[in-house]
């Protein structure tokens, strides 16, 4: 299939190009990584309903999941020879150092039809060996640390795959091999969670056993998915510590060493690497940014969201240190087996995945324990636009399933808060049974959820009893501030604070929290934000990502029902232009009707 005649004949061209591409590629990587450390980003979270994992529009925000079984049967010819053939063929400088693969015109056809298999560019992955160089993407400082290997705790690797494709899941293998301490490695453990092709069946078995790291196969009959995946590879475990990785990762030099310390410090430490990205087209490896923390929203939708200036002074005091984070993405990361056991495993009572996260950072910190990112740990992980993803049971179901469960058993009040505003994971409730997880928390005498706020992610922007909670609406206009909804909406400008009609269905889009501090936020840790200092005043007002900086206090007065900004003094007013995109603005204070609020308190518990 790939005539590597045309291929040498223009080499030098092909060589050229390539150059060109990853110059533009680093040229645009190094500005949007610039934009990102100067500007106050906009969590411009498009909501996406049940996606497994993206990464968004200027390729920073990422959702890990976990292992995605594909739907094949919708592929047009999909024919069954076709997905089932292991088509790897690898060309010796195919994606070197992490570069991207460019496929050729005259293969673009193909690979866009197998595209559809895995939703990556299997074509490319194919070409590109399974020991591929990767770029060391640490910064400098790590490289004299974690080498005290003796004290480390040494890890069983965990994967659990479905339908991988044979090139992602033994880049993965071999990525692990060659870029660990061999002290460090007891063993790697595959758990195939009932994979359908031929290639992962018997060929997978001989070819593991000449793997230079002793190699186990799990197989389960039927899908059991992730949560049970993983903890079946975990009790055949022999390794001090478990480092679940997805089947689609490659891991860079020094990874593990990193990823173990922590435990060896502090055996109740669930560590974290900082996630980058593999390109799902090129498989171009592309650094990510260390100066997020992993939480959820509203809708326990977990995200990543920026550090504020207090966890940046923190961190520019030591930036190799592994900082706490109040949730962790799921797919990847380090326990001690001992402990990962002592705190009850993962809720089996989980169905396929989703929410499992959540509980286990919850579940961890409540219980004593912590979850850090270690700064020196970078794993590539390969994100896909689509989820191409059909389970048992449906998706919504299971999901919204595993969530209540999350609500119900670690959660208290903002689990009723949880419940409120989400129908499906209401009726889901109804069919828990979650006695054994709460007896777990009784015996291990864990810390509330008003706790796991106040002490682990404080800047949280949930409502909480000493702060408002519910609609603020113009008394002249009779309309509510809302949150803005993005690109979608075309008359509402990303960003900009706005008002509009008050419906009572939609709640949560006009569901404004304002705390003790004056900060006004919603969902998502978007905060109503103004300049601090003004020459003349008439300033736009944008919903921008919290920051916890002054341009973001606002007081509240209750005789004059002005919202006044805390530092200049103006008040929140709707433009007098009347045109929409104007939105709101800051104004002189003069007592007029636009400038009236009511802050409507509305019940969340
Ligand atoms: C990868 O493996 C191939 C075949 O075993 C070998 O020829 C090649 O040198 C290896 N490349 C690297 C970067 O280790
Ligand atoms: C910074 O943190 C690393 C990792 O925890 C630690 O080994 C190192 O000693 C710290 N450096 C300083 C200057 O505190
Ligand atoms: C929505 O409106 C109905 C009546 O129109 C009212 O009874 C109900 O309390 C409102 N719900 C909320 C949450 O405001
Ligand atoms: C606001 O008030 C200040 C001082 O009272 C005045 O100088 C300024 O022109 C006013 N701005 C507007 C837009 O009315
Ligand atoms: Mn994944």
């Amino acid at each position: 299939m790939l005539t590597p005649g045309p291929y040498r004949r223009c080499r030098r061209l092909w060589q050229a190009i390539l150059f060109l591409f990853i110059c533009a590629l680093i040229i645009v990587w190094k500005r949007s990584n610039r934009l990102e450390e100067k500007s106050t980003p906009s969590n411009k979270h498009v909501f996406r309903h049940n996606q497994e994992e993206y990464v968004d529009h200027r390729g920073v925000k990422v959702i890990v999941g976990h292992y995605i079984g594909n739907a094949v049967e919708n592929i047009p010819n999909a024919d069954k020879n076709v997905i089932n053939r292991n088509n790897y063929s690898p060309m010796p400088d195919a994606g070197k150092n992490g570069f991207p693969v460019i496929i050729e015109p005259k293969d673009l056809l193909v690979s866009q039809q197998i595209f559809q298999i895995n939703r990556f560019n299997l074509l490319a992955s194919d070409r590109i060996p399974l020991n591929r160089t990767l770029p060391d993407v640490r910064r400098k400082k790590c490289k004299f640390l974690y080498k005290d290997y003796n004290s480390y705790p040494k890890a069983s690797i965990i994967i659990v795959f479905h339908n991988e494709a044979w090139s992602t899941l033994f880049r993965t293998v071999w990525s692990v091999i060659n870029r660990s301490p061999e002290e460090l490695l007891e063993e790697i453990i595959l758990v195939d969670d009932a994979s359908e092709r031929d290639f992962l069946r018997d060929p997978l078995d001989e070819y593991i056993k000449k793997l230079p790291v002793p190699t186990k196969i799990l197989r389960s009959k039927t899908r059991i998915g992730l949560v049970h995946a993983r903890m079946m590879g975990s009790r055949e475990a022999k390794g001090a510590s478990l480092v679940f990785l997805d089947a689609h990762c490659e891991c860079t030099i020094g990874w593990l060493e990193s990823l173990l310390a922590p435990i060896a410090e502090d055996r109740t430490t669930v560590v974290c690497p900082v996630i980058d990205i593999i390109n799902d087209n090129t498989f171009a490896y592309i650094k990510s940014f260390e100066l997020h923390w992993g939480a959820f929203n509203w809708n326990l939708q977990f995200r990543w969201y920026t550090l504020g200036n207090r966890e940046l002074q923190k961190r520019k005091q030591n930036i190799t240190r592994p900082f706490h984070t109040p949730a962790m993405a799921g797919g990847l990361f380090a326990i001690s087996k001992e402990y990962f056991f002592e705190i009850g495993g993962y809720d089996e009572g989980m169905k396929i995945w989703g929410g499992e996260n959540l509980e286990i950072s919850f579940r961890v910190w409540q219980c004593g324990g912590k979850v850090v990112i270690a700064p020196c740990s970078h794993v590539g992980h390969l994100f896909r636009k689509s989820s191409p993803y059909t389970f048992p049971g449906g998706i919504g179901e299971t999901l919204y399933s595993n969530l209540a469960r999350v609500a119900m058993v670690w959660m208290d009040e903002w689990g009723d808060f949880y419940f409120k505003f989400n129908n499906e994971a209401r009726k889901a409730k109804e069919l828990q049974d979650v006695q054994q997880r709460i007896k777990l928390r009784d015996k291990l005498k864990c810390q509330s959820f008003r706790w796991y706020l106040e002490n682990i992610w404080p800047q949280h922007f949930f409502p909480t009893e000493s702060r408002f909670f519910g609609r603020i609406r113009n008394l002249e206009k009779d309309q509510c501030l809302i949150k803005p909804i993005g690109k979608e909406s075309s008359n509402q400008p990303m960003g900009l604070a706005n008002i509009n009609i008050c419906v009572n269905k939609s709640l949560t889009v006009e569901m404004f929290v304002m705390t003790e501090d004056g900060i006004i936020m919603t969902d998502d840790s978007v905060c109503l934000d103004a300049p601090e200092t003004t020459v003349n005043s008439l300033h736009k007002v944008r919903i921008m990502a919290c920051s916890g900086t002054r341009r973001q206090r606002w007081k509240y007065n209750k005789k004059t029902q002005e919202l006044v900004h805390a530092t200049n003094g103006f008040c929140l007013d709707v433009s007098s232009s009347k045109t929409f995109e104007d939105g709101l603005i800051i104004s002189n204070c003069t007592g007029v009707r636009t400038q009236k609020w009511i802050l409507e308190p509305h019940p969340w518990k």
